[in-house]
């Protein structure tokens, strides 16, 4: 309430992040910068998190909107991806599922069986053009 729509942003996103790292822990050393953060709380209270949070959800969103004539958003992603931050599409996976998990849990009545599976299919041409894009970096994925 009251909430700016970059606050919604920051606070969502880092919903996304530290589910991420509770349910596939192994995700949270790709992170030089959060490495320190131990508790569920110490995410929550984490600035940085939710500043990587809105940067997630920002470009995410940016890219889902091109409905799959993302080259331009997607390349410099993959670029970082592949050769300096090393995600494996395994990791992309897991996000994916965490996106729709929390989506569901926390907007039940608005994210029926359609848009579940609207999400998937979106989440995995997202998915399956950085894994194409890795390749092309030289990364396997
Ligand atoms: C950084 N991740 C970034 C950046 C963007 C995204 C825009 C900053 C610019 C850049 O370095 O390219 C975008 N991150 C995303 C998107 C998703 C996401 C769109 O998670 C989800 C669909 N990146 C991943 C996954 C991990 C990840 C699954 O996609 C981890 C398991 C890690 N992203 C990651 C890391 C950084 C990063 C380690 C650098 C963070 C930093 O030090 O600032």
């Amino acid at each position: 309430m009251g909430c700016s729509e970059s606050e919604d942003k920051a606070a969502q996103g880092s919903a996304f992040i530290s589910r991420l790292f509770h349910d596939h822990p192994e995700t949270l050393d790709r992170f030089d910068k959060f490495k320190g953060l131990k508790t569920p709380d110490q995410m929550k209270g984490s600035e940085d998190l939710k500043k990587h949070g809105a940067t997630v959800l920002t470009q995410l969103g940016k890219i889902l909107k091109q409905k799959g004539n993302h080259e331009s958003e997607l390349k410099p992603l993959a670029q970082t991806h592949a050769t300096k931050h090393k995600i494996p599409v395994k990791y992309l996976e897991f996000i994916s599922e965490v996106i729709i998990k929390v989506i569901a849990e926390k907007h039940a009545a608005d994210f029926g069986a359609d848009s579940q599976a609207a999400m998937k299919k979106a989440l995995e041409l997202f998915r399956n053009d950085m894994a194409s894009k890795y390749k092309e970096f030289g990364f396997q994925g």
